[in-house]
């Protein structure tokens, strides 16, 4: 069965979000196989989102990422990876469609641009096994 990583980001769980996104998930019929309340480190951040790092606003992402405990996952299904993306919704709340997480729990960007939405989804089979090696692999003490 295909299988995906998500999260739920610091935001989501300092906001009393984790119940809303597990209901979704769990009405959708797919199933939770791993689950676990994380804080993440600079380095595993880096690491996960390696092609974000050299981005103008990655400092900004990483202080959001590493601001309080997340809820990291692993889910499975049928194609699982498209549509946790679809449940998700687009990245930036303000283009986020209502029935989506981000469309129905995130604010568009304030002043400053910073993009806070709730959830992390990969974006591709490759990007799944890479993202859940990195958070549940042996290199974590798994
Ligand atoms: P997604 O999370 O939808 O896969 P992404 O992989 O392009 O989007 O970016 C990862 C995260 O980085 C995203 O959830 C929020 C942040 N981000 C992306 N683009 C941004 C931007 N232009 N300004 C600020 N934060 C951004
Ligand atoms: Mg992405």
């Amino acid at each position: 069965m295909e299988r995906t990583f998500f999260i739920i980001k610091p935001d989501g769980v300092a906001r009393g979000l984790v119940g809303d996104v597990l209901k979704r998930i769990e009405r959708r019929g797919f199933v939770i196989e791993r689950l676990e309340l994380r804080q993440a480190s600079s380095d595993l951040l880096k690491e996960h989102y390696r092609d974000l790092v050299q981005k103008p606003f990655f400092p900004e992402l990483e202080a959001y990422m590493t601001q309080g405990p997340l809820i990291a996952g692993v889910i499975s299904g049928n194609r699982v990876i498209s549509s946790w993306r679809t449940m998700m919704g687009a990245t930036n709340p303000k283009d986020a469609q209502p029935g989506t997480i981000r469309g129905d729990f995130a604010q568009a960007p304030g002043e400053t641009g910073g993009i806070y939405n709730v959830v992390h989804g990969s974006d591709s089979k490759e990007s799944a096994e890479r993202e859940i090696a990195i958070w549940f692999g042996e290199r974590n003490g798994d």
